[in-house]
């Protein structure tokens, strides 16, 4: 059988971000040894190295958005190279880069399944809903705002990436790990009926029951995309991120998390996002998101016979 290949794809920016660096999250991911990892799990690695695209100007918002011509430029590349790699039947991984990339990363897949007759399901791991709208938040961020806009809520220069808008439903999205939600998003979450397993929900049902109910209805047919926001796991293991949340999954949380996935065998594409080297402690957060990646490719910490 053929070796899978995943295609590590950089995209150096913080154009979404309200803090600079992770802009140097994907040479982070591969200092901390992530195709050496990989390819310890019998898989092929075909690093295309970085997209190229703006500069971060660093200016307030413009009408609600910050940097809303250099975000669209930024996705369209990401959704181009995404889309590419998926066509060539490689598993694209994309290194952020700060969470608005999940815009051209997901409405390629979003893509390729319409196209390819799959049906999409999304997992969020994420301490924040990003959901956001130039109406709801303040700060005009756009890493507050991909779910939206993928939902097709948002500037039609960012939800027509991929040329179908809305680029997914609601109904295809499950989000884990949420902590940081505003009133006004709350709201708006509700109201489109996404899916959202909070931090109160995996204290009172656990890990295993949440994962469970995340993951059901797949089949044979199913594409699974993660996007892994780093902010996902607790400060304690994972300071080097720009919003950082008290409260999040633990290690352990975050490994059988990650094994059920893995479990599945249906993951097809994912995202890393919103390291930040420039928050980080010896490049920790890194090593613990490699760590982690490990295991969603099948590093499993089980000693007892399948
Ligand atoms: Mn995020």
């Amino acid at each position: 059988m053929q070796k899978q290949t995943v295609q590590l794809i950089g995209v150096p920016t913080d154009i979404g971000a309200g803090a600079r660096g992770a802009s140097m999250g994907p040479e982070a991911l591969r200092v901390a040894g992530l195709a050496a990892v990989l390819e310890s799990h019998d898989l092929q690695v075909h690093d295309i190295g970085n997209l190229p695209g703006p500069a971060n100007p660093w200016l307030p918002p413009d009408q609600g958005y910050r940097h809303l011509k250099e975000v669209e430029q930024w996705n369209q590349t990401l959704h181009d190279a995404v889309h590419a790699a998926l066509a060539r039947d490689h598993l694209p991984m994309v290194l952020g880069g700060d969470h608005c990339l999940g815009i051209g990363s997901i409405s390629a897949v979003a893509r390729h399944c319409r196209e390819t007759g799959k049906t999409l399901r999304v997992l969020w791991l994420d301490a924040h809903a990003d959901f956001n709208t130039a109406e709801l938040t303040p700060s005009g961020n756009v890493h507050g705002m991909p779910v939206a806009v993928l939902c097709g809520h948002g500037p039609k220069e960012l939800t027509g990436i991929g040329g179908t808008t809305p680029a997914i439903s609601p109904s295809v999205v499950r989000q884990i790990g949420i902590r940081s939600v505003d009133e006004g998003e709350k709201r708006f979450v509700h109201k489109h009926g996404l899916e959202v397993f909070d931090m109160r929900y995996i204290d009172e049902k656990g890990m295993r029951h949440t994962m469970e109910q995340a993951l059901a209805g797949m089949d044979d047919n199913t594409h699974l995309h993660v996007s892994f926001d780093v902010d996902f796991l607790d400060p304690e293991i994972a300071p080097g991120v720009g919003t950082t949340v008290p409260g999040g999954p633990t290690y352990r949380e975050a490994q059988l998390c990650m094994e059920m996935i893995a479990d599945t065998g249906r993951m097809a594409s994912m995202d890393v996002m919103e390291l930040n080297p420039a928050l980080d402690v010896r490049n920790r957060t890194a090593l613990v998101a490699v760590d982690l990646i490990e295991s969603l490719f099948g590093k499993s910490t089980l000693m007892r016979k399948g």
